[in-house]
């Protein structure tokens, strides 16, 4: 059997396409609307029309080896599922359906050719031990659609990566465990990006906007850079903050101002804030810090946006805490989304054993990642975001340990690899 999913505007294009690729005996099995995610998050795009058709495959081929052994696709078959019974077999079909579009697939080849030459009983041996390879994929394909899940990443996304893993597992050929899963990583981490550090090259000038929800760590975010750039890289530094709702903020950013000898500027409103930047215009570096915004309130969430209207052009910086529920995220982030120059900067990875927010954030609307807040300490907690980091929280299989509350894979990954100041991660 010959399985196809497509993506459409109406059914009445889905029935075309099926017509037009499976012929006119095709059976539609399944159809749902699903989100589209080519304007960034679903909330800006639409949602688009998923057909699975399906037709049977009446040709007089020769039986190809199966992909899955029978011994393997039995243990498949009953290997006890942590996921409730709806999401596995959503996934069972997903995976089987992979399986046997890659089965289908390979005999257009076996068809071409008119007797079994050295060749071919080479491929059909390799095809047949592949089998059990292809079972073992099956299971850790499995094992990891469920860690992506416990991570927080959606399963559309779970299963949009699993169905690009397939196609160019069948476009190679060959399903090796090990390459595999390398593959699933790659396949994972070309949708994220990330953006270098404030200040690299000697000379270089930046003006950073730290805008977010409240209480996510925007002041201490910028406490840690003010600290490593003014005292560790003796760069110049500025400070001014617009948050002026509260004066307990004002004094939460002075004490830092005044221990770094730092000089901060008190902004009541944008215009105040332009005339600020105007006097540090020196400085080599201007951390602005504002009030802390609810996203479902998008009045309080635009407050900043007449500082990007000056002559500054400004880097923007928007702050979310790590374990923030995905639909959470993508109100806050849909606040910002048309911002140019904006970035991603997630705090209080200690404080979650979920990185699966963060991918969605990043891989949903192409935003890069800027540094992640690992902790209270100042500066000593933040790190420059790295893709490959990403890929190790995501599959590394963390654990959130009860006895010491730390999340073991953030430990291993952290500790041996950082540099003092603000740690960059070793490759
Ligand atoms: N565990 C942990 N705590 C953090 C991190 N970043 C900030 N915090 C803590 O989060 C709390 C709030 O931090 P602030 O910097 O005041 O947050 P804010 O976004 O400026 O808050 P508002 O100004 O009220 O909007 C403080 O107790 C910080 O120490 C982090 O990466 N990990
Ligand atoms: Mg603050």
């Amino acid at each position: 059997m010959k399985v196809r999913t497509f993506h459409v505007k109406s059914m009445h294009e889905a029935i075309r396409s099926i017509k037009d690729t499976l012929g006119p005996d095709a059976v539609i099995l399944s159809t749902k609307r699903v989100r589209s995610w080519d304007n960034g998050f679903g909330l800006l795009g639409g949602s688009v029309l998923e057909v699975m058709a399906a037709i049977e495959d009446d040709a007089a081929v020769p039986e190809a080896a199966p992909l899955l052994g029978e011994d393997e696709q039995t243990r498949a078959a009953v290997t006890p599922a942590p996921m409730v019974p709806a999401e596995e077999s959503r996934f069972q079909k997903t995976l089987q359906g992979a399986m046997e579009t890659g089965k289908e697939q390979s005999r257009p080849a076996a068809r071409q050719v008119p007797g079994p030459s050295r060749e071919t009983r080479a491929t059909s041996t390799s095809t047949h031990n592949n089998g059990e390879n292809q079972g073992a994929t099956f299971q850790s394909f499995q094992r990891v659609y469920e860690d992506l899940l416990a991570q927080g990443v959606e399963h559309a996304t779970a299963e949009a990566c699993l169905r690009e893993l397939r196609e160019t597992l069948v476009e190679q050929g060959s399903a090796q465990r090990n390459s595999s899963l390398q593959l699933l990583r790659t396949v994972l981490l070309d949708r994220v990006s990330t953006a270098g550090p404030l200040l690299s090259a000697a000379g270089e000038q930046k003006i950073a906007l730290f805008v977010g929800p409240s209480g996510v760590g925007k002041t201490s975010t910028i406490a840690k850079l003010a600290t490593h750039y003014g005292i560790v890289e003796q760069r110049s530094v500025a400070l001014i903050t617009m948050d002026t709702y509260r004066p307990a903020a004002v004094e939460h950013l002075r004490l830092y101002a005044e221990v770094l000898g730092i000089e901060l500027s008190v902004a009541a409103s944008c215009e105040e804030a332009r005339a600020a930047i105007a006097q540090a215009r020196e400085a080599e570096l201007i951390l602005i810090d504002t009030t802390g915004f609810n996203p479902y309130e998008p009045i309080t969430a635009q407050r900043w946006r007449g500082l990007l209207n000056g002559a500054y052009p400004m880097e923007v910086h928007l702050v979310l805490a790590a374990g923030t529920r995905v639909p959470d995220l993508v109100v806050s982030t849909s606040q910002c989304v048309d911002v140019p120059g904006l970035r991603l900067l997630f705090t209080k990875l200690d404080e979650t054993a979920g990185y699966g927010g963060i991918f969605e954030a990043t891989h949903r609307t192409g935003i890069p990642l800027s540094y992640w807040g690992t902790g209270q300490r100042v500066p000593d907690d933040l790190v420059q975001a790295q893709v490959d980091r990403l890929g190790d929280l995501l599959l590394g299989g963390q654990v959130r340990t009860p006895a010491t509350g730390t999340t073991q894979a953030w430990e291993r990954h952290t500790t041996p690899t950082f540099v003092p100041g603000i740690k960059t991660y070793a490759r």
